[in-house]
């Protein structure tokens, strides 16, 4: 038995704008994880708000340093997978799930799209191609707009009731096959977002909320979907994991409300690494 969790976090690595590896390396090592990686791409920014971005694929790189991970004999208690760019990435990663995945919890952020669009350079089948990925996970944490491409259903903004919600997670967890789906970004009145989430092996749900703070930032899905893993890879219970991921979201988004013109790429979430550790020290404690 180690005595430090070690987790696996597969995404690319956006070199400048706070998102992806940049953001789950240090929040899962903050929560006292061991945090291998393993990059799908190299890009100079993130496809966000930025243009004329670099991008160079890696996937040929993977089947070689996981066959010398097999060689090792490494095992991981975690893996959680992020943004991948094609469909050969989603493929390579099944595959490593297949060969790493038989005790270790699965966490897919089904990362394609926000504000009802698919992200720059997605074709327009990926989403049934993430949706099979997602058969193979243990929860997943899709945003409105990602549940929607999965489940191949019109995008529903704003207006929505608990019935909607609930329903969206029966048919995500149904229809993709994975036992847990945890909804981001829902308002149910304006003054409140959180997270809602659906465990089919016992049909109970989960709700978290916080302040709604009217306004949008890049990489905050990350930001959540990082803290999440980590909690849940400490042997967290869902209800508290998500609790920690929420308020750890919001706390990145009020450091980086006083300086948003500077920072508009991302959120400033490492003044709010403190705290996190100290919740991720409590949960290892229990
Ligand atoms: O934050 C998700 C993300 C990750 N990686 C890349 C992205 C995005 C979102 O736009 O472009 C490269």
């Amino acid at each position: 038995m180690r005595s430090v969790k070690r987790t696996l976090s597969i995404q690319d690595i956006s070199c400048f704008g706070r998102c992806s590896l940049t953001v789950a390396l240090p929040v899962l090592s903050a929560m006292g994880i061991e945090t291998a990686i393993l990059p799908t791409a190299i890009l100079s920014t993130h496809t966000g708000e930025f243009k004329g971005y670099t991008f160079c694929d890696l996937t040929s790189e993977i089947p070689p340093i996981t066959a010398h991970w097999k060689k090792e004999g490494i095992t991981f208690d975690s893996i959680g997978t992020g943004y991948l760019g094609s469909d050969e990435q989603i493929n390579t990663v099944s595959d490593i799930i297949d060969s790493f995945g038989k005790d270790a919890l699965i966490f897919v952020d089904p990362v394609m799209g926000d504000h009802g669009r698919l992200y720059a350079g997605f074709a327009d089948d990926f989403p049934a191609k993430m949706a099979k990925l997602c058969g193979k996970a243990d929860i997943i944490v899709p945003n409105l707009t990602e549940a929607a491409l999965l489940l191949g259903e019109a995008y529903v903004s704003s207006g929505y009731d608990e019935a909607y919600i609930h329903g969206v997670l029966r048919r995500l967890t149904d229809k993709l096959g994975c036992p847990v789906a945890v909804l981001t970004g829902v308002v149910y009145e304006p003054t409140r977002q959180g997270a809602v989430a659906y465990d089919a092996r016992n049909d109970r749900f989960y709700e978290y909320f916080g302040e709604n703070i009217p306004a949008t930032f890049h990489g905050t899905g990350d930001v959540f979907s990082s803290s999440l893993c980590g909690a849940l890879t400490l042997g967290a219970e869902l209800t508290e994991a998500i609790a920690v991921a929420v308020d750890f979201t919001l706390d990145a988004i009020r450091y980086t409300l006083p300086e948003r013109e500077t920072y508009w790429y991302g959120v400033n979430f490492e003044s709010a690494l403190c705290d996190l550790a100290a919740k991720a020290k409590k949960i290892n404690n229990k």
